[in-house]
């Protein structure tokens, strides 16, 4: 897939909360569910099409229990019309077995990392059965992966995948690549255009964040080289230096500014459900 390959609008996906920060140290952070469902109305007002959704328990931890993922997917979909994005990466410390149980919630999509990475001081494990156990589950279920790339390596992996285990559930193939993870790919414009380069042609559409500081360059050399834009708190949470985010819409609305001005305007819900090839889940 060429990197100049126009495209018309721009898929925001908005990822509000995230396994790593602690809703005591940020407390505008959405953990509970109706922070959730808040959060994900307002962003869907603002220009978002599909949410990464992280669950947080009653005690605002990460959680990978089945009740309340099934619990967040509901009432993401009662209330919005986003394409309804599961994590199964969930924190480092989550076991590989419970990450695979993820599916189960029926969510719209999946993330689906496509290797194992420096994460901080900690290491994200993705090994190549859990990868191909995780894909085979979703192909079953007819839930859309997106194809998150951490490192160059991931992309190469991703080829192996398709040529071991053929296409997503839709045919179509999006990759997600988070950049600037302490110890993984930076976030530059440069680490990002190699990973473009290197895509396979099976892949239809891509997106990229950059982690912290990186936020904005990356959005701004994604929208330029033909990308669509992930921003949220899980990713990001500082709106400029010195001044925190106050709600995960304020990142959501900038991307959409960001994108408009670039003459690539939001995707509504109803364009990136096709963009995806999403199976219609939705109750209302
Ligand atoms: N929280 C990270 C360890 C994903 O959502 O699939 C993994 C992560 C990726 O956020
Ligand atoms: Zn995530």
């Amino acid at each position: 897939m060429s990197p100049a390959r126009s495209v018309a609008s721009t898929l925001i996906t908005v990822a509000p909360t995230g396994a790593e920060s602690a809703k005591a140290d940020v407390p505008a952070l959405p953990t509970t569910p109706e922070e959730l469902v808040e959060t994900a109305v307002a962003c869907e007002q603002a220009g978002a099409a599909l949410i990464h959704i992280h669950v947080r328990d009653r005690q605002h931890e990460p959680t990978l229990d089945p009740v309340l993922l099934k619990e967040a997917v509901d009432g993401v979909r009662e209330a919005t019309d986003l394409v309804v994005q599961l994590s199964t990466g969930g924190a480092v410390t989550d076991p590989l077995d419970k990450r695979l149980t993820v599916l189960e919630a029926d969510p719209d999509s999946c993330s689906l990392t496509c290797g194992t990475t420096n994460f901080g001081d900690g290491v994200f494990l993705n090994p190549w059965g859990f990868m191909v156990e995780l894909y085979r589950q979703a192909q079953e279920r007819e839930v859309v992966p997106e194809f998150e790339i951490f490192e160059l390596g991931h992309v190469h992996a991703l080829r192996r995948l398709l040529d071991e285990c053929g296409l997503p559930y839709g045919g179509k193939v999006h990759v997600d690549f988070v950049t600037g993870v302490p110890g993984a790919m930076p976030g530059t414009p440069q680490a990002l255009l190699a990973g473009v380069a290197m895509l396979p042609p099976e892949v239809t559409s891509w997106s990229a964040t950059g982690i912290g500081r990186a936020h904005l360059p990356i959005a701004a050399a994604a929208l330029s080289a033909g990308g669509h834009l992930r921003v949220g708190m899980e990713d990001n949470l500082m709106y400029a230096k010195g001044r925190p985010v106050a709600h995960n819409r304020e990142l959501v609305a900038r991307a959409a500014e960001l994108a408009t001005l670039l003459q690539r305007s939001p995707m509504t819900t109803t364009e990136a459900r096709e963009a995806l090839a999403i199976k219609d889940r939705r109750t209302r």
